[in-house]
């Protein structure tokens, strides 16, 4: 699986992430990134927070430029090792570990998002510790699943632990128009297969087969440098164009045995 890993810039940190890089010497000094795995670079314009999961752990790994430490799982470091995103080929440097509760409220800077002064981590559910790096960069108007967990967040700000102020401003804009969806795909589809929650799994999961497939076959590029262009055309073009001013990086996990293949 080809990946395209987004650096998102920690801007300033959650009082709790705060205390722990505090107590991290080796950390003075340095870019601190949360790296997002997508397949949906072309969506970037649209993001809107980051998701992590509150009870996955995450390391501050040194990153293969030695002034940036990068935040992921480490079962992504270890892929990462054999990748170039490490200081040596198939080895590790890990220089502390903080919880994904701790990182919550933190203010991140997300690549291309029309948000340009930032926007927040926020705690999802349904986020996999097998699979990316256990980051994900949210993209309500394309991704149904970020769209119904922001939904959630939104409506509940006390129950989620979360500041209304991390949410309140942070609205879906329009990045990918196709025929069937119009101008947003995920709220769309919400609505058409009545999605309540980020807990309704099956509709969730239907909900984003369709919307990568209208996406991917018959979307347009409604905003950024390749507007107009057609979403087959512009994945590749934003991919290089992130990779390429040093917010992206190329990010491959191998594949698993279809008998454990979870999606
Ligand atoms: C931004 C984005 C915008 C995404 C979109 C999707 C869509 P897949 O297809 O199952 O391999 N993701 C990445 N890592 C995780 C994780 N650890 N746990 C849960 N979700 C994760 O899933 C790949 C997509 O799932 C990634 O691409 C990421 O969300 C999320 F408009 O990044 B995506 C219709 C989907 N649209």
């Amino acid at each position: 699986q080809e990946y395209t890993g987004i650096k998102l810039q920690v801007l300033e940190w959650s009082e709790q992430g705060n205390k722990v890089i505090s107590a991290i010497p080796q950390l003075e000094g340095k870019k601190i990134f949360l790296v997002a795995a997508t397949l949906r670079p072309e969506t970037m314009y649209g993001q809107t927070n980051c998701f992590v999961g509150t009870k996955l752990e995450y390391g501050f790994y040194q990153s293969e430029n030695p002034n940036e430490v990068y935040v992921v799982t480490g079962r992504a470091a270890r892929n990462m090792a054999f990748q170039g995103l490490t200081p040596a080929n198939g080895q590790v440097v890990l220089l502390g570990t903080v919880n994904g509760q701790a990182i919550v409220g933190s203010k991140v800077d997300a690549p291309l998002s029309a948000y340009s002064s930032g926007v927040y981590v926020l705690p999802m559910e349904n986020v996999l510790a097998t699979k990316g790096t256990g980051v994900v960069t949210s993209v309500p108007s394309d991704s149904p699943d970020d769209y119904a967990a922001l939904r959630d967040l939104k409506k509940k700000t006390e129950y989620y632990g979360i500041k209304p102020e991390w949410v309140d401003k942070f609205e879906p804009v329009p990045v990918i128009s196709t025929p069937a969806f119009g101008a947003m795909t995920a709220p769309a589809l919400c609505e058409k297969m009545k999605i309540n929650s980020q807990k309704d799994r099956v509709q969730l999961a239907e909900a984003k087969d369709a919307a990568y497939k209208e996406g991917f076959y018959n979307g347009t590029m409604s905003v950024g440098e390749f507007k107009g262009e057609s979403v087959q055309e512009a994945k590749v073009k934003v991919r290089d164009l992130l990779i390429a001013n040093g917010s992206g990086l190329a990010y491959a996990e191998p594949e698993k045995p279809v008998m454990s293949r979870s999606a």
